[in-house]
């Protein structure tokens, strides 16, 4: 098997300092925890950024600052990956406009979906549109896949030819709203992946732990942080993004499974 590639998810959209009082927010927050992040095993940040007021925020200067406080703070510069999912409902223009920062890596939505009350809309036309800024900005896409028909979506973009091997999924699994994060679900998914993907899971809430211990086994990668989930254990709250991390740095160790340093996470995914 590969070495485990983990992805630090450490702020998301969704959340706040009332729901998460160790959830960092400002740049100098999100430097710590991705040093803490990178020191406890991960080699990938998956990254959204605030405004002053602690807003989520799609603006090139608070993306910018958030890199170079990250960039200061690490000793090893993880693979910094910009979200372009955002808050649900932001516009897909300037969920977009961060490509141009030119991250080595970016999510991208594979379809419109519930997300809670709400709804996460992601068209075709808008697919189309992140893939051209993809392709003109040269970010490796990863694509973000909570159900199972985001991986047929995926293939008809691939046919269409907007998106091109290697395919980097991540299953995005228990947002309520889309698919759940049963095993079997996940055995489905791995199962229906296009030729040249590698893969990891990112389970929410409950799903966090079970997913990514059943992923270490099946030589997938992993995500774990605030952004997915914010308990430790059940009705206790975790007291940074590291703790979660360093768990599963540890049961990686126990199933035997190496841990990708940044630099051996860049050349697994063939980042440029
Ligand atoms: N905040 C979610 C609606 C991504 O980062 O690309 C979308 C999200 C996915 O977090
Ligand atoms: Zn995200």
């Amino acid at each position: 098997m590969e070495k485990l590639i983990i992805t630090a998810a450490i702020t998301g959209a969704e959340l706040n300092k009332k729901l998460c009082p160790v959830l960092p927010t400002t740049p100098e927050e999100q430097g710590l925890a991705s040093h803490e992040s990178v020191e406890a095993g991960a080699s990938i940040i998956h990254l959204h950024v605030r405004d002053d007021q602690g807003n989520p925020s799609q603006k090139l200067e608070h993306f910018q600052r958030s890199v170079d406080a990250i960039k200061k703070a690490c000793k090893k510069t993880p693979v910094i990956q910009f979200s372009t999912g955002g808050a649900v409902g932001e516009a897909m223009e300037k969920r977009i406009a961060s490509l141009a920062l030119k991250p080595e890596m970016a999510s991208f939505n594979l379809g419109t979906m519930n997300f809670g009350e709400e709804i996460f809309v992601n068209t075709f036309e808008d697919m189309r549109r992140l893939a051209e800024a993809f392709k003109k900005h040269q970010v490796v896409p990863e694509f973000e896949i909570y159900d199972a028909g985001h991986i047929d979506n995926l293939k008809k973009l691939i046919k269409e030819g907007w998106v091109q091997a290697p395919y980097h999924c991540q299953f995005v699994l228990g947002v309520p709203g889309a698919m759940s994060g049963d095993i079997s679900g996940l055995i489905y998914l791995v199962e229906h992946l296009p030729k040249d993907s590698t893969w990891g899971v990112a389970g929410i809430g409950r799903f966090e732990l079970p997913l990514a211990i059943h992923a270490m086994l099946m030589g997938g990668n992993v995500r774990v942080g605030l952004e997915d989930n914010i308990y430790y254990e059940k009705g206790k709250l975790a007291s940074s993004n590291a703790q979660l991390i360093s768990r599963i740095a540890r049961i990686a160790k126990e199933l035997g499974r190496d841990i990708a340093s940044p630099e051996e996470a860049r050349k697994q995914l063939n980042l440029p």
